[in-house]
């Protein structure tokens, strides 16, 4: 039966009137691959249900957070316990103690954490500290890294940005962005130039890219920043918001055993509800006021709700397995795309760590986000619409990553496999 959207397609024009391009995020207009957006309804384990009843294979999983994929049982228990207590207070609760707790336990660089709202929120903050605790105003970010929209890293950034082609958006001041060095992913050598002159506060970098797709860091590369900011006095920021979790329980920190002094973490931190945090360093930490002079705040900051939720996620994911589950499954399904590729004769490069992976209409290697941009992005536009078509919800950009969850099988990643042969075999 061919697919109806009339639903979604009455929600999206009645969405434009009031809501700019009628999405609160722009990636999710699906502009880049010439499609409209669905309107979603519901969501259940592994599976998305839009406005029209057509039912999906989600490969978002919100952008990251959904690692238990969508209404787990355990985490809206935990969500109605806490919502019984009120919903926002503004004061001091237990629960953020017990997730400071468990993050700090996740991570062990973080003698200290500070919960907020949002990822951006969490590398905004963690700049302002660095800058703070240094005396130091240049940051260092790499071409094609996304750390959410705050000014001065909107510069050169991937994921929307790049998708849409603004990476460096309108309505940044000049001075904004005038300390923002940006160098290429992966090149510890243009990192160490750029931190001669000892006047910078901050490199920050994603230690996994994946927001210019997914993009591993090459071997020595993390060792390297890590021994060039020691050296420099310059702090070295991973930002942990995507492989925070996802990656290993400690993130890609754990993964590859080098230490930075600030880590963000989010999306999976929230246990799919809105929640980030920055941590780090005691002695860095306690510049932030109220002990130091650097200043950062929210009204909604380790609200108990969500707090709730991403406890309960952290619990569930320590159980015994889940990582080498979540291997498992991103195994078959690399291989499944590979084999569905050369069935179809294209050059594709896939990057994956883990659950989350990236397929490249290049031949690759893909490892920083020049080598990124050579991907044929009419042909992955093509591909996304032939798997929409298909049931199969892929990120609507080339450059992001999809998700695994603990709640796709390997039937679904069977299925995922076969829509991407018959995508490729016949584009849309
Ligand atoms: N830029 C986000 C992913 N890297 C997308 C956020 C969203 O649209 O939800």
């Amino acid at each position: 039966m061919p697919r109806t959207y009339a639903a979604s397609k009455a929600l999206f024009e009645r969405a434009q009137r009031v809501i700019p391009g009628g999405v609160n995020s722009p990636v999710r207009a699906c502009r880049s691959v010439g499609a409209d957006p669905v309107f979603i309804a519901q969501g259940d384990g592994p599976i998305v249900t839009d406005a029209d009843g057509n039912t999906y294979i989600d490969m978002i999983g919100s952008w990251g957070p959904l690692i238990l994929g969508h209404s787990n049982a355990e985490i809206l228990d935990a969500i109605k316990e806490a919502m019984g207590m009120g919903t926002s207070f503004g004061a001091p609760t237990e629960v953020e103690v017990r997730f400071a707790e468990a993050v700090t336990a996740a991570m062990p660089v973080m003698d200290m954490v500070r919960a907020v709202s949002s990822g951006t929120e969490a590398t905004m903050s963690a700049l302002r500290l660095a800058r703070g605790a240094t005396g130091r105003d240049k940051i260092i970010k790499m071409d094609g890294g996304y750390h959410g929209h705050t000014d001065c890293l909107l510069v050169a950034a991937g994921s929307g940005a790049a998708t849409l082609g603004i990476p460096g958006s309108a309505g940044v001041p000049a001075g904004a962005a005038k300390d923002t060095i940006v160098v290429p992913y992966n090149d510890a050598a243009a990192v160490e130039q750029a931190l001669a002159g000892g006047d910078v506060a901050a490199v920050i970098v994603e230690p996994i890219a994946g927001n210019m797709g997914t993009v591993p860091p090459a071997p020595g590369y993390l060792e390297a920043l890590r021994a060039a900011t020691a050296k420099h006095g310059t702090i070295l920021i991973f930002d942990e918001v995507m492989t925070g979790f996802r990656v290993a329980y400690g993130g890609a920190t754990a993964r590859f055993g080098v230490t930075p002094d600030l880590v963000c973490v989010g999306k999976i931190v929230g246990g799919g509800l809105p929640a980030a945090a920055f941590g780090g360093r005691g002695d860095i930490m306690r510049h932030l006021a109220p002990l130091g002079g650097v200043y950062q705040a929210g009204t909604l900051s380790g609200n108990p709700l969500a707090m709730a939720a991403g406890l309960r996620a952290l619990e569930i994911l320590r159980r015994p397995g889940t990582y080498e589950r979540l291997e498992q499954l991103g195994a078959r399904l690399e291989a499944g795309l590979l084999a569905a590729a050369k069935a179809a004769g294209h050059d594709f490069c896939i990057n994956r760590i883990g659950s989350m992976l990236t397929m490249f209409f290049t031949a690759g290697p893909v490892t920083d986000y020049a080598t990124a941009k050579r991907a044929d992005t009419a042909l992955f536009a093509s591909f996304f619409r032939g798997m929409r078509e298909r049931g199969i919800f892929w990120a609507p950009s080339q450059f992001e990553a999809v998700f695994l969850s603990l709640a796709h099988s390997e039937n679904e990643i069977d299925e995922i496999c076969a829509a991407a042969q018959a995508s490729l075999a016949s584009p849309k």
